[in-house]
């Protein structure tokens, strides 16, 4: 029934049997099958096959092919090939999002504002960068005996062939953040994105031929991430891997890579806090849990789910949540109306409801939701609970999904340090009128990004990646050159 509110190139595009782009061209996979469900109806969408091995080493190998020249070409036109994918995505917007909406259950909203928007302001951004990523002249300090003069500069060249493994919840922007920045370095590209959402990244990379992108430059191999995933870290012309996921398979990923000496980059999940300070109105606060918490069912890996509140205002808050989150209808994703749509997947969906599970066999109390809606599809309620204690494992344990924890405190100092004393550190955020004091917990908070008065909002001229055990390198601003690029120096006697 979906099927009449998707365009007629969407509908056409859910027949492919392509699952792969290799070197300017589809391929049909030639590994074992996996179906492409809709997680609002469980209906499948399309059924692929998996690229083998041997493909994932072809990709590998027209990327390398492709990497001279792609790194000596005139880096402004590199940049101008970047912005015409920028252009060329704003063109393709609701095709691109209904395609990304049906594999993810994105609503059709979100997908248009985050998915494309945001990744056609990624691009613009790195395309901006071409011709700026310079080395600097340096005072060399060497005797001179005869005469002679010393000088050294550096430049930063490519690192070759780079690696991108994408999860399922944005499945273009986290991958456009990846390969916008390693193309304008001049690598070249082979994606791997979720076997959930495969279908959206070839047709990207579809786009980006159309737009003169040199076959080899930019490829996708879809299919199963166990099998892929070693297939590509492993491949002696991999020069460097670009992580997002969820962190056991991060860790596998990290050792596999440096195991071979290669570059990571992790951007891996966490526990993500919210702490507001005691100044804040109920409302203020509710507005905020809502803003970090619940966007997109809760399914961004910078979310907030554990809630820090001052026990003086912690039950009005959380009859106040309670509301709101029971006046949220679930709803198709792909009708402009929808504000909260299915979880991603049947896995999700039920690794959520064991952990909910988890919660009240610990004596958390569940204020609200907990249970799956009744309809067909991997919905479930946005759920609130008001945990027994720090240590409940809904204070420890990633749901990924709209699940909050609420726990009151008495003494803001020591939520900080219950905040940092966890293993994980990719985002927090303060929320107070007083500047002052947000600023100076903003700076002891234990994580790589840190919000003020806001949550989960990202900008590309800004570093995001984690601390501790969520991750290794940043991504995004001027971070990304390190990513991507080696640091030479050059010396010279004259
Ligand atoms: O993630 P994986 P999954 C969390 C979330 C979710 C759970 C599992 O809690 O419930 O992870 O989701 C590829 N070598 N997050 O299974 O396994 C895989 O094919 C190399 C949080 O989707 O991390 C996919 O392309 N690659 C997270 C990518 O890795 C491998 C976002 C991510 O898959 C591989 C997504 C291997 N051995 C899920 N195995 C966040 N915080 O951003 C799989 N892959």
């Amino acid at each position: 029934m979906q099927d009449n509110k998707l365009n007629e190139e969407v509908r056409a595009y859910l027949q492919r049997t392509q699952s792969c782009y290799i070197n300017g061209a589809a391929q049909r996979g030639e590994g074992a099958a996996f179906a492409v469900v809709n997680p609002a109806n469980d209906a499948t969408l399309v059924t692929l096959n998996s690229a083998s091995v041997a493909q994932a080493d072809q990709a590998m190998l027209t990327a390398k092919n492709a990497f001279n020249s792609w790194q000596n070409m005139p880096t402004l036109q590199r940049g101008a090939l970047l912005l015409k994918l920028a252009d060329k995505l704003a063109e393709q917007r609701e095709t691109l999002a209904q395609l990304e909406s049906v594999c993810s259950g994105k609503t059709i909203q979100l997908a248009r504002m985050l998915e494309i928007d945001q990744s056609v302001a990624f691009l613009r951004y790195f395309a901006g960068w071409a011709g700026k990523i310079n080395g600097e002249t340096l005072d060399v300090s060497l005797p001179s005996f005869n005469g002679e003069k010393y000088t050294a500069f550096t430049r930063r060249q490519p690192l070759g062939v780079v690696v991108a493994i994408i999860p399922w919840n944005f499945s273009i922007m986290i991958a456009v953040w990846k390969l916008a920045a390693a193309l304008v370095c001049g690598c070249t590209v082979v994606v791997k994105p979720s076997e959930y959402t495969p279908l959206t990244l070839l047709k990207l990379a579809e786009l980006a031929t159309e737009c003169g992108f040199p076959a080899g430059v930019l490829n996708v191999v879809n299919g199963l991430g166990a099998e892929l995933g070693p297939a590509l870290i492993n491949h002696p012309d991999c020069a460097k891997v670009s992580f997002t996921g969820s962190v056991p398979t991060g860790k596998a990923v990290g050792q596999a890579a440096s195991a071979q000496g290669k570059r990571v980059t992790l951007e891996l999940g966490g526990k993500n806090a919210a702490l507001f300070l005691d100044d804040l109105s109920v409302d203020e606060m509710v507005n905020g849990i809502m803003e970090a918490g619940y966007l997109n069912q809760g399914q961004i890996c910078a979310a907030a789910e554990c809630f820090w509140l001052p026990e003086s205002k912690i039950d009005a808050v959380m009859s106040a949540i309670s509301q709101r989150l029971e006046a949220i209808l679930p709803g198709d994703p792909l009708d402009d109306e929808t504000q909260f749509g299915p979880l991603a997947n049947k896995a999700q969906q039920e690794k959520i409801l064991r952990l909910i599970d988890v919660a009240r066999s610990e004596g958390d109390e569940i204020v609200s939701g907990g249970k799956v809606f009744d309809r067909i599809g991997c919905y479930l309620q946005p759920t609130a609970i008001r945990v027994a204690s720090a240590n409940s494992t809904l204070m420890k344990e990633e749901t990924f999904g709209p699940v909050g924890s609420f726990i009151a405190y008495q003494d803001a100092e020591a939520a900080l340090e219950a905040i940092n004393s966890s293993p994980f550190g990719l985002a927090a955020s303060v929320w107070s009128h007083n500047l002052s004091h947000a600023l100076r917990f903003s700076e002891r908070l234990e994580a790589g990004m840190v919000w003020v008065n806001m949550h989960t909002f990202l900008d590309p001229a800004v570093p995001f990646g984690g601390m501790k055990g969520s991750g290794i390198g940043r991504e995004f601003g001027s971070a990304f050159i390190d990513d991507y690029t080696e640091l030479k120096s050059v010396m010279v006697r004259y």
